[in-house]
C-alpha cells in the first residue's frame, strides 16, 4: 500500500476513536437522563485506554512483542535484530520474567518501534498466563510468535488464540542452526499447514508468515590444520542469522505500518466499546426493565381499547419504535443498522401475532375487532366478548413489546461499533482496501468471522 493510503487508514482510525471518546467520554449523551456516577466510574478504565490508544497513534509507536514458550529464544531474537546483547538469554527455563520494552532506533524510519520481550507463556500459570497473552497481544501492533523445533499443544493454542484476536503475527522458527537443510523444507511445509486433530482445528500459514532463523547459533568446534601438521580444536561462535526477520520487518513497517497501527488501535476500541455497552446495560438494567414495562402496558392498552384493526397494529408498531428509541436514549447507545434486520423481524413477527390474533378473533379479514365494537354498540351482551378478545389483543401486544424490549439490547449492544465512524466499520474499510501481499490482507478472511 502508498504511504498515502496508510495516511488514510491512519486518519481514520483517529477520527474513529476520537468519535468514541466523545461520544462516551464526558459529552456522553443522557439525554434528561441525570449522569450516572457509578456508571461513569465503571466505564473509566476503558475510557483511560481508549485514551492510551489515541495517545500512541499519535505518538507514531508501533509495537512489536516476541511471545512463545519458555527457551525458544525470544529475548536472543531481539537481541539479534537489535545487533546488540542487550537482554539476558540462557538455558534455563525463565530467564525473563517480566515483560520489557527497547526502542529500536531505526535511522531510515519515521516510525519509532518498541520490540517488547516477554516471558515465556508456560512460566506463568494457568489464568495469570492467559491474562499476560492479553496484555501482550493488546499492547502490540505485530507479534513475532517464536518457535524452535516441533509445535506442542500449547503453542498451537497459543497462536490459534492469536488468530482468533485478529493478530497480526509472523511464526519465527529459531535455532535453524540445530538442523540440516533438508529438516528445514519438512520443517516449513509442516508450519504452513498447522492442525490439531484433537480438536479438529487447522490454522494454514502462509510461506510470508513463516521466518527462519538463527538467533544465538550454538558454538562449533572447529579444527585447524596447520601447514606444519599441527592440529588445533577451538570453537568458534557462527554469526546470527537473522537478516530474513529483518527484511521482512522493514517490507512489513513500509508497506503497511501505518495501517497495522491503524486496525489494532481500532481492533482496540472496538473491544473497549463493547465493554462500555455491556457495563451500561448492566448498569441501567432496573430503569430499562421499568421502560419496557411502561411501553409494554402502554402498547398492551392501546391496542386492547383500540377498536379499530389495522389502526392498533400501526400504532403498535410505532410504540415499538419508540421503545427502542427510548432504550437507546437510556443507555446513551448509539442506533446503528447493525443487528437492525433481527429487530425488524421480532418487530413484524409482532405485528404478525396481533394480526392472526385479530383474526382469530372471529370475524373475516381481522375486522374481529371492528365488527364486535360496531355490534357492541347495538347489542350489549357483545361487549363481553369483545372485551375479552381485546384483553387477549392487548395481553399477546404487551407481550411482544417486552421481547422487543429485550432483542433492543442486543441490538444497541452489538450494533454500538458498526455506524459511521464505528470501528468495527472502519476495520471493514481499512482491511478491504488492503493489497493482496499485506499481513493485514492476510487476515481478513479471520476478521470477516468475528466481527
Ligand atoms: N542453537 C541455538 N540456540 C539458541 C538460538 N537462539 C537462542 N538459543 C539458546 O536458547 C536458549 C534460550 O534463549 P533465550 O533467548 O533466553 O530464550 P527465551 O525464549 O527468551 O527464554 P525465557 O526468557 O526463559 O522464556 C539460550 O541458551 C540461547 O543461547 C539459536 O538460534 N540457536
Ligand atoms: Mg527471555
Amino acid at each position: 500500500m502508498d504511504s498515502q493510503q496508510q495516511e488514510s487508514h491512519f486518519n481514520l482510525a483517529r477520527a474513529s476513536l476520537q468519535q468514541a471518546l466523545t461520544w462516551y467520554g464526558n459529552t456522553r449523551r443522557h439525554w434528561h437522563y441525570p449522569p450516572d456516577p457509578d456508571l461513569k466510574a465503571a466505564v473509566r478504565p476503558e475510557l483511560q485506554k481508549l485514551q492510551g490508544a489515541i495517545a500512541k497513534l499519535d505518538q507514531q509507536l508501533i509495537s512489536i512483542s516476541t511471545f512463545g514458550l519458555v527457551s525458544r529464544g525470544k529475548s536472543a531474537v531481539i537481541n539479534a535484530l537489535l545487533g546488540d546483547k542487550i537482554l539476558e538469554t540462557g538455558p534455563l527455563h525463565g530467564v525473563t520474567q517480566y515483560p520489557r520494552s527497547i526502542r529500536w532506533d531505526l535511522p531510515t524510519d519515521k516510525l519509532k518501534i518498541d520490540l517488547i520481550d516477554t516471558p515465556g507463556l508456560d512460566e506463568i500459570a494457568g489464568e495469570m498466563r492467559t491474562k499476560m497473552a492479553e496484555d501482550v497481544a493488546a499492547q502490540s501492533d505485530l507479534i513475532l510468535f517464536i518457535v524452535a523445533g516441533d509445535i506442542t499443544r500449547t503453542e498451537y493454542q497459543a497462536l490459534y488464540e492469536l488468530r482468533q484476536q485478529q493478530k497480526p503475527l509472523l511464526v519465527v522458527f529459531n535455532k535453524i542452526d540445530l538442523y540440516p537443510d533438508c529438516d528445514r523444507q519438512s520443517i516449513f511445509q509442516q508450519l504452513q499447514q498447522l492442525s490439531q486433530e484433537s480438536t479438529g482445528t487447522t490454522l494454514p500459514l502462509t510461506p510470508d508468515e513463516i521466518v527462519m532463523v538463527a538467533a544465538e547459533p550454538q558454538q562449533l568446534a572447529v579444527r585447524i590444520e596447520h601447514p606444519d601438521g599441527r592440529i588445533e580444536s577451538t570453537w568458534e561462535i557462527p554469526d546470527a542469522q537473522i537478516d530474513p526477520l529483518r527484511e521482512k520487518i522493514f517490507n512489513i513497517l513500509s508497506q503497511e505500518g501505518k495501517s497495522l497501527m491503524a486496525v489494532h488501535a481500532l481492533v482496540q476500541a472496538q473491544k473497549l466499546q463493547q465493554k462500555i455497552a455491556d457495563k451500561t446495560i448492566d448498569h441501567r438494567q432496573q430503569e430499562a426493565e421499568e421502560l419496557i414495562w411502561n411501553y409494554a402496558k402502554y402498547k398492551g392498552a392501546a391496542i386492547a381499547l383500540n377498536p379499530i384493526s389495522f389502526i392498533d397494529l400501526i400504532a403498535g408498531t410505532f410504540t415499538d419504535l419508540a421503545l427502542i428509541r427510548s432504550l437507546a436514549r437510556l443507555y446513551g447507545l448509539p442506533m446503528t443498522s447493525h443487528e437492525a434486520a433481527k429487530l425488524w423481524r421480532n418487530i413484524l413477527i409482532s405485528a404478525g401475532i396481533l394480526f392472526v390474533a385479530e383474526l382469530g378473533s372471529g370475524f373475516f379479514l381481522g375486522l374481529g375487532k371492528t365488527a364486535l365494537s360496531l355490534e357492541s354498540l347495538a347489542n350489549p351482551s357483545a361487549i363481553g366478548v369483545y372485551g375479552t378478545a381485546a384483553l387477549a389483543q392487548g395481553a399477546i401486544a404487551a407481550y411482544g413489546s417486552y421481547i422487543i424490549g429485550k432483542v433492543s439490547q442486543t441490538y444497541l449492544q452489538q450494533g454500538c461499533s458498526w455506524g459511521n465512524l464505528g470501528a468495527s466499520t472502519t476495520i471493514q474499510q481499512i482491511l478491504q482496501e488492503c493489497d493482496r501481499r499485506t499481513l493485514l490482507y492476510r487476515l481478513q478472511t479471520e476478521i470477516a468471522t468475528n466481527i
